[in-house]
Protein backbone atom coordinates (compact mmCIF):
# COMPACT_ATOMS: atom_id res chain seq x y z
CA UNK A 1 0.00 0.00 0.00
CA UNK A 2 1.59 3.19 -0.87
CA UNK A 3 1.51 6.01 1.98
CA UNK A 4 2.38 9.24 2.28
CA UNK A 5 5.82 8.26 4.17
CA UNK A 6 6.70 6.07 0.98
CA UNK A 7 5.87 8.57 -1.29
CA UNK A 8 8.94 10.61 -2.42
CA UNK A 9 9.06 14.30 -1.29
CA UNK A 10 7.42 16.03 -4.15
CA UNK A 11 5.07 13.79 -4.49
CA UNK A 12 4.14 14.04 -0.71
CA UNK A 13 4.00 18.14 -1.34
CA UNK A 14 1.31 17.25 -4.29
CA UNK A 15 -0.87 15.23 -2.41
CA UNK A 16 -0.70 17.46 1.07
CA UNK A 17 -4.15 19.81 0.90
CA UNK A 18 -2.75 22.86 0.50
CA UNK A 19 -3.83 26.59 1.22
CA UNK A 20 -2.54 29.18 -1.76
CA UNK A 21 -3.37 32.75 -0.35
CA UNK A 22 -0.53 35.19 -2.60
CA UNK A 23 -1.38 34.24 -6.15
CA UNK A 24 -1.43 37.17 -8.81
CA UNK A 25 -3.56 35.76 -11.88
CA UNK A 26 -1.66 37.58 -14.73
CA UNK A 27 2.24 36.03 -12.75
CA UNK A 28 0.44 32.41 -12.53
CA UNK A 29 0.16 31.76 -16.34
CA UNK A 30 1.50 29.07 -16.88
CA UNK A 31 3.87 28.27 -19.91
CA UNK A 32 1.47 26.06 -21.32
CA UNK A 33 -1.62 29.15 -21.05
CA UNK A 34 0.70 31.29 -22.26
CA UNK A 35 1.50 29.44 -25.25
CA UNK A 36 -2.26 28.81 -26.10
CA UNK A 37 -2.92 32.70 -25.95
CA UNK A 38 0.02 33.52 -27.56
CA UNK A 39 -1.33 31.36 -30.80
CA UNK A 40 -4.99 33.76 -29.89
CA UNK A 41 -2.92 36.93 -29.85
CA UNK A 42 -0.08 36.09 -32.27
CA UNK A 43 -1.67 37.86 -35.34
CA UNK A 44 -2.17 41.23 -33.03
CA UNK A 45 0.82 41.42 -31.51
CA UNK A 46 3.63 40.16 -33.50
CA UNK A 47 6.17 41.31 -30.99
CA UNK A 48 4.37 38.24 -28.63
CA UNK A 49 6.45 35.58 -30.72
CA UNK A 50 9.93 36.62 -29.41
CA UNK A 51 8.94 36.69 -26.13
CA UNK A 52 10.32 34.13 -23.64
CA UNK A 53 9.85 34.36 -19.58
CA UNK A 54 13.68 34.48 -18.63
CA UNK A 55 14.97 31.83 -15.80
CA UNK A 56 16.66 34.62 -13.85
CA UNK A 57 16.31 38.09 -12.97
CA UNK A 58 19.15 40.42 -12.07
CA UNK A 59 16.89 42.42 -9.95
CA UNK A 60 13.40 43.21 -8.96
CA UNK A 61 12.77 45.97 -11.06
CA UNK A 62 13.42 43.71 -14.30
CA UNK A 63 10.10 42.12 -12.99
CA UNK A 64 7.40 44.37 -13.65
CA UNK A 65 8.27 45.47 -17.29
CA UNK A 66 7.15 41.63 -18.09
CA UNK A 67 3.82 42.46 -17.46
CA UNK A 68 4.08 44.55 -20.15
CA UNK A 69 3.71 41.97 -22.60
CA UNK A 70 1.86 39.18 -20.74
CA UNK A 71 -0.92 42.21 -20.76
CA UNK A 72 -1.04 41.75 -24.42
CA UNK A 73 -2.16 37.99 -23.74
CA UNK A 74 -4.93 38.97 -21.75
CA UNK A 75 -6.20 42.03 -23.57
CA UNK A 76 -9.87 41.00 -23.03
CA UNK A 77 -12.77 39.38 -21.25
CA UNK A 78 -12.55 35.95 -23.11
CA UNK A 79 -8.68 35.55 -22.64
CA UNK A 80 -8.84 36.78 -18.94
CA UNK A 81 -11.20 34.27 -18.59
CA UNK A 82 -9.13 31.27 -20.08
CA UNK A 83 -6.01 32.23 -17.88
CA UNK A 84 -8.22 32.25 -14.76
CA UNK A 85 -9.64 29.15 -15.42
CA UNK A 86 -6.09 27.42 -16.39
CA UNK A 87 -4.89 28.69 -13.38
CA UNK A 88 -7.44 27.36 -10.61
CA UNK A 89 -6.98 23.98 -12.44
CA UNK A 90 -3.61 23.88 -12.07
CA UNK A 91 -3.65 24.67 -8.28
CA UNK A 92 -6.38 22.04 -8.12
CA UNK A 93 -4.53 19.65 -9.66
CA UNK A 94 -1.34 20.71 -7.38
CA UNK A 95 -3.72 19.71 -4.28
CA UNK A 96 -4.52 23.37 -3.61
CA UNK A 97 -7.93 23.03 -1.37
CA UNK A 98 -8.45 26.88 -0.69
CA UNK A 99 -7.27 29.64 -2.97
CA UNK A 100 -7.53 33.22 -2.53
CA UNK A 101 -6.14 34.59 -6.35
CA UNK A 102 -5.77 38.23 -6.45
CA UNK A 103 -5.99 40.68 -9.52
CA UNK A 104 -5.62 44.35 -10.53
CA UNK A 105 -9.01 45.47 -12.56
CA UNK A 106 -7.57 46.08 -16.05
CA UNK A 107 -8.63 48.42 -18.93
CA UNK A 108 -7.88 48.18 -22.52
CA UNK A 109 -8.87 50.67 -25.27
CA UNK A 110 -8.54 48.42 -28.43
CA UNK A 111 -10.41 45.72 -27.08
CA UNK A 112 -13.36 47.54 -24.85
CA UNK A 113 -12.54 45.66 -21.82
CA UNK A 114 -13.15 48.13 -18.85
CA UNK A 115 -12.08 47.47 -15.15
CA UNK A 116 -15.83 46.51 -14.38
CA UNK A 117 -16.08 43.85 -17.30
CA UNK A 118 -12.38 42.16 -16.58
CA UNK A 119 -13.50 41.98 -12.65
CA UNK A 120 -16.58 40.02 -14.21
CA UNK A 121 -15.03 38.01 -16.42
CA UNK A 122 -12.66 36.49 -13.61
CA UNK A 123 -15.59 36.53 -10.93
CA UNK A 124 -17.68 34.51 -13.76
CA UNK A 125 -15.13 31.75 -13.84
CA UNK A 126 -14.37 31.54 -9.90
CA UNK A 127 -17.90 31.13 -9.42
CA UNK A 128 -18.43 28.16 -12.20
CA UNK A 129 -19.06 24.94 -10.83
CA UNK A 130 -16.24 22.73 -10.73
CA UNK A 131 -15.90 19.40 -10.10
CA UNK A 132 -11.96 19.79 -8.30
CA UNK A 133 -12.23 20.10 -4.70
CA UNK A 134 -11.39 23.43 -4.23
CA UNK A 135 -12.72 26.69 -2.80
CA UNK A 136 -11.98 30.24 -4.53
CA UNK A 137 -12.29 33.56 -3.20
CA UNK A 138 -10.91 36.59 -4.88
CA UNK A 139 -8.46 39.57 -3.55
CA UNK A 140 -8.82 42.72 -5.52
CA UNK A 141 -5.41 44.69 -6.02
CA UNK A 142 -4.76 48.03 -6.37
CA UNK A 143 -1.05 48.91 -7.86
CA UNK A 144 0.99 51.19 -5.73
CA UNK A 145 0.64 53.66 -9.02
CA UNK A 146 -2.87 54.03 -8.84
CA UNK A 147 -4.11 57.58 -8.65
CA UNK A 148 -6.26 58.08 -5.46
CA UNK A 149 -9.36 58.27 -7.70
CA UNK A 150 -8.45 55.09 -9.53
CA UNK A 151 -8.07 53.38 -6.03
CA UNK A 152 -10.93 54.67 -5.00
CA UNK A 153 -12.72 53.16 -8.49
CA UNK A 154 -11.47 49.38 -7.70
CA UNK A 155 -12.94 49.19 -3.86
CA UNK A 156 -16.24 50.73 -5.57
CA UNK A 157 -16.05 47.88 -7.98
CA UNK A 158 -14.83 45.17 -5.02
CA UNK A 159 -18.26 46.64 -3.17
CA UNK A 160 -20.53 46.15 -6.30
CA UNK A 161 -19.71 42.69 -6.63
CA UNK A 162 -19.18 41.39 -3.30
CA UNK A 163 -21.67 38.56 -2.90
CA UNK A 164 -19.54 37.37 -5.72
CA UNK A 165 -16.84 36.02 -3.43
CA UNK A 166 -14.80 39.11 -3.20
CA UNK A 167 -13.02 38.77 0.25
CA UNK A 168 -10.16 41.32 -0.31
CA UNK A 169 -7.85 44.37 -1.29
CA UNK A 170 -4.53 44.11 -1.98
CA UNK A 171 -1.79 46.49 -2.26
CA UNK A 172 0.73 45.37 -4.71
CA UNK A 173 3.02 46.61 -7.67
CA UNK A 174 6.50 47.92 -8.90
CA UNK A 175 7.88 48.24 -5.20
CA UNK A 176 9.83 51.43 -6.20
CA UNK A 177 6.38 53.13 -7.06
CA UNK A 178 3.84 55.40 -5.00
CA UNK A 179 2.99 54.98 -1.98
CA UNK A 180 0.61 53.90 0.41
CA UNK A 181 -0.03 56.83 2.25
CA UNK A 182 -1.11 58.32 -0.74
CA UNK A 183 -3.44 55.36 -1.55
CA UNK A 184 -4.71 55.34 1.79
CA UNK A 185 -8.45 56.56 2.20
CA UNK A 186 -9.08 53.93 -0.79
CA UNK A 187 -8.13 50.93 2.01
CA UNK A 188 -9.90 52.77 4.82
CA UNK A 189 -12.91 52.52 2.89
CA UNK A 190 -12.16 49.11 2.03
CA UNK A 191 -12.03 48.52 5.83
CA UNK A 192 -14.90 50.26 6.33
CA UNK A 193 -17.06 48.37 3.95
CA UNK A 194 -15.33 44.94 5.62
CA UNK A 195 -12.88 43.65 3.54
CA UNK A 196 -9.90 42.01 4.17
CA UNK A 197 -6.42 43.73 4.12
CA UNK A 198 -2.92 42.37 3.09
CA UNK A 199 -0.16 44.74 1.87
CA UNK A 200 2.69 44.02 0.54
CA UNK A 201 5.82 44.68 2.78
CA UNK A 202 9.14 45.51 2.56
CA UNK A 203 10.17 43.74 -0.46
CA UNK A 204 12.88 45.83 -1.11
CA UNK A 205 15.16 48.68 1.52
CA UNK A 206 13.95 51.57 -0.13
CA UNK A 207 9.88 50.43 1.17
CA UNK A 208 11.14 50.66 4.87
CA UNK A 209 10.63 54.35 5.18
CA UNK A 210 6.85 53.38 4.97
CA UNK A 211 6.51 50.64 6.85
CA UNK A 212 5.38 52.31 10.14
CA UNK A 213 2.63 53.57 7.81
CA UNK A 214 1.53 50.28 6.55
CA UNK A 215 1.61 48.98 10.37
CA UNK A 216 -0.27 51.44 11.61
CA UNK A 217 -3.14 50.56 9.21
CA UNK A 218 -3.39 47.22 10.79
CA UNK A 219 -3.18 44.71 8.11
CA UNK A 220 -4.68 41.47 8.09
CA UNK A 221 -1.83 39.82 6.44
CA UNK A 222 1.30 40.94 4.90
CA UNK A 223 3.03 40.32 1.69
CA UNK A 224 6.62 39.30 1.75
CA UNK A 225 8.05 41.20 4.29
CA UNK A 226 11.34 40.70 3.43
CA UNK A 227 13.18 42.92 5.13
CA UNK A 228 12.45 43.91 9.21
CA UNK A 229 13.95 46.24 11.41
CA UNK A 230 13.74 45.96 14.92
CA UNK A 231 10.94 47.72 15.87
CA UNK A 232 8.51 46.00 12.66
CA UNK A 233 9.90 43.09 13.86
CA UNK A 234 8.53 43.79 17.46
CA UNK A 235 4.73 44.76 15.62
CA UNK A 236 4.71 42.17 13.68
CA UNK A 237 5.12 39.28 15.94
CA UNK A 238 3.46 41.29 18.80
CA UNK A 239 0.05 41.50 16.80
CA UNK A 240 0.60 38.02 15.45
CA UNK A 241 0.34 39.37 11.37
CA UNK A 242 0.66 36.43 9.27
CA UNK A 243 2.66 36.76 6.64
CA UNK A 244 2.56 35.45 3.22
CA UNK A 245 6.20 33.26 2.34
CA UNK A 246 7.18 33.17 -1.56
CA UNK A 247 10.43 31.77 -1.29
CA UNK A 248 11.14 30.83 -5.21
CA UNK A 249 9.49 34.76 -5.99
CA UNK A 250 12.52 36.09 -3.37
CA UNK A 251 15.10 34.25 -4.70
CA UNK A 252 14.57 34.28 -8.70
CA UNK A 253 13.73 38.51 -8.11
CA UNK A 254 17.23 39.13 -5.73
CA UNK A 255 15.27 40.53 -2.60
CA UNK A 256 17.17 37.08 -0.91
CA UNK A 257 20.05 35.77 -1.55
CA UNK A 258 19.72 32.26 -1.35
CA UNK A 259 16.88 29.77 0.33
CA UNK A 260 19.24 29.12 3.12
CA UNK A 261 19.50 32.53 3.76
CA UNK A 262 15.52 33.18 3.66
CA UNK A 263 13.79 35.35 6.44
CA UNK A 264 10.99 32.53 6.54
CA UNK A 265 14.08 30.75 8.74
CA UNK A 266 13.56 33.71 11.35
CA UNK A 267 9.55 32.96 11.95
CA UNK A 268 9.99 29.00 12.17
CA UNK A 269 11.90 29.86 15.29
CA UNK A 270 9.88 32.35 16.52
CA UNK A 271 6.58 30.01 15.78
CA UNK A 272 4.99 33.25 13.79
CA UNK A 273 2.25 32.80 11.68
CA UNK A 274 3.20 32.76 7.94
CA UNK A 275 1.65 30.76 4.66
CA UNK A 276 3.90 29.37 1.86
CA UNK A 277 2.63 31.15 -1.42
CA UNK A 278 4.16 31.38 -4.70
CA UNK A 279 3.15 34.84 -6.03
CA UNK A 280 3.69 34.06 -9.59
CA UNK A 281 3.84 30.32 -10.39
CA UNK A 282 3.93 31.41 -14.12
CA UNK A 283 6.57 33.70 -14.00
CA UNK A 284 9.01 31.83 -11.18
CA UNK A 285 7.89 28.31 -12.57
CA UNK A 286 7.12 27.41 -9.39
CA UNK A 287 4.24 25.27 -8.10
CA UNK A 288 2.99 25.49 -4.25
CA UNK A 289 3.84 21.74 -4.07
CA UNK A 290 7.40 23.18 -4.91
CA UNK A 291 7.51 25.50 -2.38
CA UNK A 292 6.74 23.13 0.18
CA UNK A 293 9.50 20.67 -1.18
CA UNK A 294 12.44 23.49 -0.99
CA UNK A 295 11.33 24.27 2.35
CA UNK A 296 11.56 21.36 3.99
CA UNK A 297 14.70 20.73 1.95
CA UNK A 298 16.23 24.03 2.95
CA UNK A 299 15.18 23.68 6.84
CA UNK A 300 14.99 20.05 7.05
CA UNK A 301 11.20 19.55 7.77
CA UNK A 302 9.58 16.37 8.31
CA UNK A 303 6.53 15.65 6.85
CA UNK A 304 4.04 16.40 9.94
CA UNK A 305 5.47 20.00 10.00
CA UNK A 306 4.86 20.25 6.38
CA UNK A 307 1.11 19.19 7.36
CA UNK A 308 1.07 21.36 10.62
CA UNK A 309 2.09 24.18 8.74
CA UNK A 310 -0.92 23.26 5.76
CA UNK A 311 -3.04 23.24 8.63
CA UNK A 312 -2.40 26.32 10.24
CA UNK A 313 -2.19 28.55 6.90
CA UNK A 314 -6.11 27.98 7.43
CA UNK A 315 -6.47 30.13 10.25
CA UNK A 316 -5.01 33.04 7.89
CA UNK A 317 -7.31 33.03 5.36
CA UNK A 318 -10.06 35.63 4.20
CA UNK A 319 -12.79 33.52 5.82
CA UNK A 320 -15.16 33.41 9.09
CA UNK A 321 -15.08 30.40 11.56
CA UNK A 322 -17.64 28.19 10.00
CA UNK A 323 -15.43 27.63 6.74
CA UNK A 324 -12.06 27.40 9.01
CA UNK A 325 -13.56 24.66 11.07
CA UNK A 326 -14.68 22.69 7.90
CA UNK A 327 -11.12 22.90 6.10
CA UNK A 328 -9.35 21.85 9.29
CA UNK A 329 -11.77 18.68 9.10
CA UNK A 330 -11.07 18.00 5.73
CA UNK A 331 -7.46 18.50 6.66
CA UNK A 332 -7.29 16.20 10.07
CA UNK A 333 -9.45 13.27 7.91
CA UNK A 334 -6.07 13.49 5.18
CA UNK A 335 -3.89 13.10 7.72
CA UNK A 336 -5.88 10.46 9.42
CA UNK A 337 -6.19 8.95 5.89
CA UNK A 338 -3.12 9.22 4.97
CA UNK A 339 -0.51 8.67 8.32
C1 LIG B 1 4.58 43.37 -6.04
C2 LIG B 1 3.58 42.08 -7.66
C3 LIG B 1 4.53 41.05 -7.44
O1 LIG B 1 -2.78 41.76 -10.81
O2 LIG B 1 -2.40 41.69 -13.27
N1 LIG B 1 2.78 41.66 -8.66
N2 LIG B 1 3.61 43.23 -6.96
N3 LIG B 1 5.52 42.45 -5.77
C4 LIG B 1 5.54 41.28 -6.47
N4 LIG B 1 6.56 40.38 -6.20
C5 LIG B 1 7.40 39.81 -7.15
N5 LIG B 1 4.24 40.04 -8.28
C6 LIG B 1 3.15 40.43 -9.03
O3 LIG B 1 -1.00 40.26 -11.73
C7 LIG B 1 0.21 40.89 -12.08
C8 LIG B 1 0.50 42.08 -11.19
O4 LIG B 1 0.74 41.65 -9.85
C9 LIG B 1 1.68 42.49 -9.20
C10 LIG B 1 2.19 43.47 -10.25
O5 LIG B 1 1.47 44.69 -10.10
C11 LIG B 1 1.79 42.82 -11.57
O6 LIG B 1 1.58 43.77 -12.58
P1 LIG B 1 -2.45 40.88 -11.99
O7 LIG B 1 -3.34 39.69 -12.12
Amino acid sequence: MVTSSTLDLSEFCVQLPKIELHAHINGSISPKTMHQLRELKKHKYPELADFVVPEQLDRISDFFPLFKFIYKLTDDEEAIAIATRNVIDEFAKDGVRYLELRTTPRRNEDTGMTKESYLKSVLDVINEPRKENIIVRLIVSIDRRNTLEEAFETVDLAVKFRTQNIVGIDLCGDVHQGSFEHLRPAFDKARTEGFYVTLHFNEVVENMVEAPNLLSFGPDRLGHATLLDEPTRQTIYSNRIPIEICMTSNVISKTVKTFEDHHVKDLLVENHPFVLCTDDKGVFFSDLSNEYAICSTTFKMTRDQLFETSLHSIDAIFGGSELKSQLKQQWQEWHQANA
